[in-house]
């Protein structure tokens, strides 16, 4: 396969209601597609990283350039030895830039796997057709704010309730949803790094709420913290924003500080590292489940894929399109019986409507090679 042409595309696309997390407050998915022509056939993929550098340290600006100053030259260079597996060792003299990474090699397997006429889903080694869906509920103004939104999701059906923490928005909120849905509701909270080694006393007191896990409490480079609040508190202790390398997966399991791992494609450098944490998360007995970036129908499509492996065990952030948007870039993706369903069709199994790119981008600019 040859590459012969990206085009980075820059969306601004609107969310129903705003999302707050401990690190920012959203009304618009501010995002980074990339569209690959090679001459097998066209691919895309949606870039993770934020406007700013909130989540991680990469951002818009920061990926398009990685990508057009030296990412894409190497890729172009390959010349026919072009392949999606190919990307990540031509690349790996690049320091870290995961998810500017992430998106070509996406794009670069999007396009190979439709040349094959083969979906994402098998080509990972997925073995389910649906996946469970759980909605991430972000921080509120109010309780009873809160408490009008994840009503909604449960009656909408969704298997599993992930609420946003901080400081001041933990204990309460959590004792209100777990009093009021009872104890068969599946909830778990997600930090986003906002604790540090001084607040194990108060996270706990989240044991008495018996949570499925608490995601990322403390810095993402404090391993070893997590290791010791996860020996301290027996809410089982999940790690996103560390987790940016199957090797690193493979040692913070070790550690102890990994009871559970939520694997985003776009952190770890895209679907094949991706399988790899899954594998060695499996091989250890960890569970594992999908994140989520808010991702329009392009990146939702792929992470589907990613959650019907065997070892995704808990439900994850892939809530369906009407969770987000008024208007997605592609076919929305509709919860049915709590379920979303894995796309089938070659690569990742579904297209962005012209139209609507259109009215959503914000720039277009092709790189030839
Ligand atoms: O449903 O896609 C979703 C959102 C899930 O909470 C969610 N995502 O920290 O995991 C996170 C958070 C996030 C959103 C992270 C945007 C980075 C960017």
């Amino acid at each position: 396969m040859k590459l012969e042409a990206v085009e980075l595309i820059r969306l601004n696309v609107p969310l129903k209601s705003a999302f707050r997390t401990s690190f920012s407050s959203v009304n618009l998915h501010q995002v980074v597609w990339a569209h690959v022509i090679t001459d097998q056939g066209e691919g895309w993929a949606e870039c993770g990283a934020n406007e700013r550098p909130d989540y991680s340290n990469e951002y818009h600006t920061g990926a398009m350039d990685v990508l057009k100053q030296f990412i894409l030259p190497d890729l172009f260079r390959l010349g026919d030895d072009l392949t999606a597996e190919a990307v990540a060792p031509t690349l790996e003299w690049i320091k870290q830039h995961r998810m500017a990474k992430a998106v070509i090699e996406t794009a670069i397997l999007d396009a190979q796997l439709r040349g094959e006429n083969k979906s994402l889903a098998t080509y990972l080694g997925s073995t389910k057709t649906r996946v469970p869906s759980g909605v991430s509920v972000g921080i509120m103004d109010s309780l009873d704010e809160l408490m009008g939104y994840v009503d909604g999701y449960i009656n909408e059906g969704y298997v599993r309730i992930k609420l946003k923490i901080e400081p001041g928005w933990d204990y309460e909120p959590v004792k209100l949803v777990r009093e009021t849905y009872g104890d068969d509701l599946l909830l778990q909270v997600d930090a986003n790094t906002a604790y540090t080694r001084n607040d194990f006393d108060l996270l706990k007191r989240l044991d008495e709420f018996n949570l499925l896990l608490i995601e990322q409490p403390i810095n993402e480079e404090d391993v070893l913290g997590h290791a010791k609040l996860a020996d301290y508190i027996e809410t089982p202790v999940c790690l996103d924003e560390s987790i940016v390398s199957a090797d690193i997966a493979r040692d913070a399991i070790e550690l102890g500080a990994a009871e559970i791992i939520n694997i985003k494609p776009a952190r770890v450098g895209g679907y094949i590292e991706a399988k790899k944490i899954h594998d060695v998360s499996v091989a250890n007995g960890i569970p594992v489940w999908c994140g989520g970036m808010l991702e329009t129908g392009i990146g939702r499509a792929a992470n589907l894929a990613l959650a019907a492996m065997p070892g995704f065990t808990l439900p994850g952030d892939t809530s369906a399109s009407s969770r987000y948007f008024e208007t997605d870039l592609t076919e929305p993706f509709v919860l049915k019986d709590g379920h979303l369903e894995v796309p089938t069709g070659p690569g990742i199994g579904i297209d962005p409507i012209p139209e609507i790119i259109e009215r959503f981008a914000v720039s277009r600019e092709w790189i030839r090679g």
